[in-house]
């Protein structure tokens, strides 16, 4: 064994790509193991990795951990990412749901109907233009500190960042309206762990195309509808 967190999903970003982030961002490394058959998936569940039968599953201090807000919450209270006190945890909590119900409408993305694509990506960019990116850009503007909470880095910091790279992929120009959050997004890119972490060849994963999908459909038995 080498001590290093062993993350158990596909080879896509998925629900396991927060978690990448989060590590990767505390400067921790970790190995992965990606799924790629239904017979893996099945010994996983028979020797009792998943506590639920799903993944992202990730093993690190003798846990078995599953459920990504779980894991998540559990890296970011080990590498003090999660506030000073609990005012902070929940702010940073609070932040970090937003992102997560941004980041929700791209995962569920490659894998609804084409003629519906359209729709959603409109919708996505709309909930974060009205929605969502206001309160990050009013905070930052607010406070005027260098991160979200507390004037020290947090994962809240970590996963808008990843929230608004995404985006960025979908609509280039989506920060146009939020001078904040394109000084926030050089500052928190420019932090040395993050930026190794956006350099090519690490373990950060492309946008999910179509083998992605097929992979995943085939693991979990499934057919589009
Ligand atoms: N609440 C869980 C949901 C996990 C989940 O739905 N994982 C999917 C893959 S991304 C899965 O394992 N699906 C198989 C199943 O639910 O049977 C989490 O946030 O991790």
């Amino acid at each position: 064994m080498s001590g290093k967190p062993k993350l158990t999903y596909f080879n896509g970003r998925g629900r396991m790509e927060s978690i990448r982030w989060l590590l990767a961002a505390a400067g921790v490394e970790f190995e992965e193991i990606f799924l790629e058959t239904r017979e893996q998936y099945l010994k996983l569940i028979k020797e009792g990795y998943l506590l639920f039968d799903q993944v992202p599953l990730v093993e690190m201090d003798g846990l078995k951990l599953v459920h990504t807000k779980a894991i998540l919450n559990y890296i970011a209270g080990k590498y003090n990412l999660h506030g000073k006190d609990l005012k902070e945890r929940a702010q940073i909590d609070m932040y970090v749901e937003g992102t997560m119900d941004l980041m929700a409408i791209i995962l569920l993305y490659p894998f609804s109907p084409p003629e519906e694509k359209e729709k959603q990506l409109a919708t996505l960019i709309e909930k974060a233009t009205t929605r969502y990116f206001p309160v990050y850009e009013k905070a930052l503007k607010q406070h005027r500190q260098e991160f979200l909470v507390g004037n020290h880095f947090s994962w809240a910091d970590i996963q808008l960042l990843e929230a608004i790279l995404m985006l960025e992929e979908k609509k280039a120009d989506v920060l146009a309206p939020f001078p904040q959050l394109q000084a926030f997004k050089a500052r928190i890119s420019s932090i040395p762990t993050i930026k190794k972490f956006l350099e090519p060849g690490s373990q950060r994963k492309p946008p999910p195309d179509d083998a992605y999908v097929a992979t995943v459909l085939k693991v979990f038995k499934m057919d589009l509808a």
